[in-house]
């Protein structure tokens, strides 16, 4: 357990680390749009930590920590914001859309909750398989209100299927507060409504965290149906680099949520259990930035795709004589 919780922050620090990176380079305009996800830490990584390896992952745009828990290069995820030929998406998919085949990580849809639906359809054809994996997905407190919200929360209830539904509840929606999102007293009574257990949990206290994912998990795996949990955070930085937020909110609400850092909480937890200290804090920080920045250098000189070349595949198996057509009228074209 001890080597797990030590694993567990230095993932968290590096998600920190490559967070801020990405940040970095977003703004004089290297990448794209991009989502940042720092003070959610906990959240993302000590749910994945509680994943296992056959186990299915359905994230958000905000769940960078999972990905990389999910084994994920850093190589990998800055080849798709970069939408270089590197990217196992090959530049197709919005920012933040990671996702890797060999992984079981299945890449974002940019319409909030539309893949929530999906994620119930792999968990029933497990069930159907008898195969003993999870489905995990993450959303956030915006995407209870989506319809295929609604849609897979009642199938996944009525067929018991081995779903876990990790609700970020990280206060916002873009700029409408979750006061706002719903007249519900609570999220979790939008779960309950659907007969699926809820558990409610600071998502700030990776432990936390850790422990009420793997219990979900292994209760999915055992075939006893669908957990819905609600982490509690808050979005401490914009919505996306194309927001400001103190457009619409208080500076002191950030602040009392700046003290609830949850990988501060960790280091001290870590500190006080005698696992951790400043001189490894260092040798982690030297070692995520190395890791980091050589990783961009790799990623920013390799090619764009060409997207002329690439759209016309992956749609059919076979080609298609329209396609084809349209294919040589591009040709044509270039
Ligand atoms: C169906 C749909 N409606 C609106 C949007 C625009 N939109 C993008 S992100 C977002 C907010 C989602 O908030 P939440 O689910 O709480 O996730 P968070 O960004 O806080 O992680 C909205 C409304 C969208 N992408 N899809
Ligand atoms: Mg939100």
């Amino acid at each position: 357990m001890k080597i797990l919780i030590v694993e567990l922050y230095k993932k968290m620090v590096l998600t920190r680390h490559l967070d801020t990176k990405i940040l970095s380079i977003q703004r004089p305009g290297r990448i794209g749009p991009y989502v940042q996800c720092a003070c959610e830490e906990a959240a993302m990584v000590a749910s994945a930590f509680a994943m296992e390896k056959e186990d299915w992952l359905f994230s958000s745009y905000r769940e960078l920590g999972a990905h990389l828990v999910r084994g994920l290069q850093v190589d990998l995820v800055l080849a798709q914001l970069f939408g270089n030929s590197n990217d196992l998406l090959k530049g197709r998919q919005m920012s933040n859309s990671w996702g890797s085949k060999t992984l079981n990580n299945v890449p974002t849809a940019a319409p909030i909750g539309a893949y929530l639906p999906l994620a119930v359809g792999v968990s029933l054809a497990g069930k159907i398989d008898r195969r003993k994996f999870a489905v995990l997905t993450f959303f956030g407190d915006g995407g209870t209100s989506s319809s295929d919200f609604h849609a897979a929360m009642n199938f996944s209830g009525v067929y018991k299927t081995p779903t876990v539904f990790l609700c970020r509840n990280n206060g916002w929606a873009i700029s409408l507060p979750v006061s706002r999102q719903t007249a519900s007293k609570k999220l979790a009574v939008k779960s309950e409504a659907y007969g699926i257990e809820v558990v409610r949990v600071d998502g700030n206290d990776a432990l936390a965290v850790y422990l009420a994912t793997r219990k979900a998990l292994e209760k999915a795996r055992r075939g006893d149906g669908p957990t819905f949990i609600e982490a509690l955070i808050y979005r401490i930085g914009p919505h996306s680099t194309a927001d400001d937020p103190s457009r619409y909110r208080e500076k002191e609400e950030v602040k009392f949520w700046t003290k609830r850092d949850p990988v501060e909480l960790m280091k001290t937890y870590l500190r006080v259990r005698k696992l951790w200290d400043e001189k490894k804090e260092q040798a982690l920080a030297s070692e995520c930035e190395e890791l980091i920045s050589k990783s961009i250098g790799r990623q920013e000189s390799m090619p764009i795709l060409p997207p002329e070349e690439l759209i016309f595949d992956d749609v059919y198996s076979k080609p298609i004589w329209f396609l084809e057509e349209e294919r040589a009228e591009l040709e044509k074209d270039f």
